[in-house]
């Protein structure tokens, strides 16, 4: 039933395929589509070089219109107006290439992000659990970002000012042919030099981008774990250790510096002009040429400096661009593992579930579950005990496959969880984690986030069936209090209620509650504790708690020991025949 064509979770049907074959490919393909935008570029490119030739080339004629045996001086003034009309003209076409590179350059950067963040959305836990949220963070942001820049001014400086170094070549034959000398071994040393600064430049850009890449997961990591940082006295450690990464970030820029100030052309520039101007001048002596075309020449060949400036910087700012896009490139395309199975079971659901001899490992070879197998009847109640560590969490993990199972089956309704319609199974079972993530938003699109186009009525009985309508009703904003990042004006018991409330609104077939480690005081456990047993009331519901009471009333009591079921059965049959269960009575 699985579809091996679908490699990710929840993929939104999108118009523009791209090509992820390589980091060219790639760009093209995001590129292609805006041909309209390219034309316009060059288009504009062309039209500004030519006209910027004009202006040695009338100045030429003006010299030779007063040099002349007999001064034309008439000719100045329709040459000086010639020289304004054209660099206006000049100035819109101009107007077009940059505004048509900047345009494509936005767009890119648009799609790159639409495309990226799809993407991140639709990989599995395991590869959340593998890539860090700070490097992730830097490429889904900078190394977009100098994909834009490698547009504009990038490319845009290439296609420019490489029309720039045509312009010799088109117009020095008009004056004598033996003129192309320069410009061709000028282009051709050039191309050389530029080849090679390439191929020393991609490693060096490389090396920024990902030195500015750990920089940046550090940074997340410290900024997430400020509490942690600050308990420990860690600071400043931690400003050393970043400092030392913003060390390896200015080496690798320093490095990249280094080989731009080595680039050749800038010398080649110098050499092209004075041997321009020396060649220029013996056809001039030997009476080949006019003044007006040695003139003309030199300002042609001053044309050339626009391709020696421009290129150290426009290639640098290309060649980042493309290690940022085989950054870009390589979130794309790692492994998702995970399909969405569209063409999978999708029903109701009734809420009976059956592990069948399930293991599981995070890590191949090292199982955190092994030969678990119980069955739970639609609307009970199971409590699932045991030590930190025994596996706890990872078990609910398995239902609706956050995680895939190593061996053995996890069937909900009797189909395995695999062939369920991924999104179905989901949408049905709700997981309330132990470390309940709470969005900076209102609380009201906080309790609505399974469900968004809840009415206010919803979300307020929602509320009050997990007991949180009290404390939400107390702060001055209501429902529409602002939480911050993580929701940290929260205490944990509130939490727990906004998570409950939220489960109440999408109303799942299926409810896990993740409970081991929160502490709570004892009015707040009361409040939870009838907030639970509503919660509870006609759906299969997995409890993880530490609460006797609660595990009490279970219709089934899962005792987990590294990993292996330990004892099971009623609060009854296990105080009687599990050691290990009334040792957690005693306690
Ligand atoms: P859990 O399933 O997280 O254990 P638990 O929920 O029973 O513990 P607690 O009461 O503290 O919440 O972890 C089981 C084992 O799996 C444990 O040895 C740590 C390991 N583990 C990983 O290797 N990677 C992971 O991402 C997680 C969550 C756990
Ligand atoms: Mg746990």
């Amino acid at each position: 039933m699985t579809n091996p064509s679908l490699t990710s979770e929840f993929t939104i049907s999108r118009s523009h395929k791209t090509n992820r074959t390589s980091p060219a490919h790639w760009i093209w393909s995001h590129t292609a589509r805006y041909w309209w935008i390219l034309l316009i570029i060059i288009i504009g490119a062309t039209g500004n070089a030519s006209l910027a030739a004009m202006v040695p080339i009338y100045i030429g004629e003006a010299f030779d219109a007063i040099t002349a045996a007999l001064p034309q001086t008439e000719r100045l003034l329709p040459l000086t107006l010639l020289i304004i009309g054209s660099q206006l003209l000049r100035a819109l076409l101009q107007l077009g290439r940059n505004f048509g590179a900047d345009l494509i350059a936005q767009k890119l950067e648009r799609n790159i992000r639409d495309e990226l963040y799809i993407s991140l959305l639709g990989k599995s836990m395991t590869f959340h659990n593998i890539q860090p949220v700070g490097d992730t963070m830097a490429r889904a942001t900078n190394d977009v970002r100098e994909i834009n820049f490698m547009y504009s001014p990038g490319v845009n400086l290439v296609v420019g000012s490489f029309l720039f170094m045509v312009m010799p070549f088109y117009f020095a034959p008009r004056y004598h042919i033996s003129l192309l000398l320069v410009p061709t071994l000028f282009t051709i040393t050039y191309f050389i030099a530029l080849w090679e600064y390439l191929h020393s430049l991609s490693p060096v850009t490389d090396a920024v981008r990902s030195a500015f890449g750990k920089l940046n997961t550090r940074l997340a990591e410290a900024l997430d774990g400020i509490e942690t940082v600050k308990g420990a006295a860690q600071e400043e450690a931690e400003v050393s250790f970043f400092n030392k990464q913003a060390r390896r970030v200015r080496d690798t820029f320093v490095k990249q510096g280094d080989l731009e100030a080595r680039f050749v052309p800038m010398l080649l520039y110098g050499l092209a002009l004075g041997g321009g101007l020396l060649h220029a001048l013996i056809l001039y002596s030997q009476g080949e040429i006019k003044i007006g075309a040695v003139i003309a020449y030199v300002g042609l060949l001053e044309m050339l400096q626009f391709p020696t400036f421009a290129s150290t910087f426009a290639y640098t700012q290309v060649s980042l661009g493309m290690s940022s896009a085989r950054r870009i490139l390589e979130l794309l395309n790692s492994e998702t593992l995970l399909d969405q199975n569209a063409d999978g079971y999708a029903a109701n659901m009734r809420g009976e579930v059956c592990f069948r001899s399930t293991a599981f490992a995070y890590n191949p070879g090292d199982d955190v579950l092994n030969d678990i197998s119980f069955t739970v009847s639609p609307g009970q109640t199971v409590a699932i005990v045991g030590q930190t560590g025994a596996g706890k969490t990872s078990l609910v993990k398995l239902l609706n496959r956050t995680y895939e199972t190593t061996e053995g089956e996890v069937l909900v309704d009797g189909v395995n969880v695999h062939d369920w319609n991924l999104a179905s199974l989901r949408q049905q079972i709700s997981i309330i984690e132990q470390d309940i993530f709470l969005f900076s938003d209102s609380i009201a699109e906080n309790i609505a986030f399974g469900k968004p186009n809840a009415s206010q009525e919803e979300i307020i009985a929602a509320a009050k069936a997990a007991q949180a309508h009290g404390f939400i009703t107390s702060f001055e904003e209501g429902y529409e209090t602002t939480l911050g990042e993580r929701g940290v004006t929260l205490s944990g018991g509130q939490r727990q209620r906004l998570a409950l409330a939220r489960a109440f609104l999408t109303d799942p077939r299926i409810l896990v509650l993740d409970d081991s480690t929160s502490a709570i005081d004892s009015a707040t456990e009361d409040h939870i504790q009838r907030a639970i047993a509503a919660a509870a009331k006609g759906r299969t519901t997995f409890l993880i708690t530490h609460r006797l009471s609660q595990i009490r009333w279970a219709d089934l009591i899962v005792v987990l020991k590294n990993g292996h079921i330990a004892a099971i059965g009623n609060h009854d049959q296990l105080m009687k025949t599990s050691e290990a269960y009334r040792r957690i009575f005693s306690e």
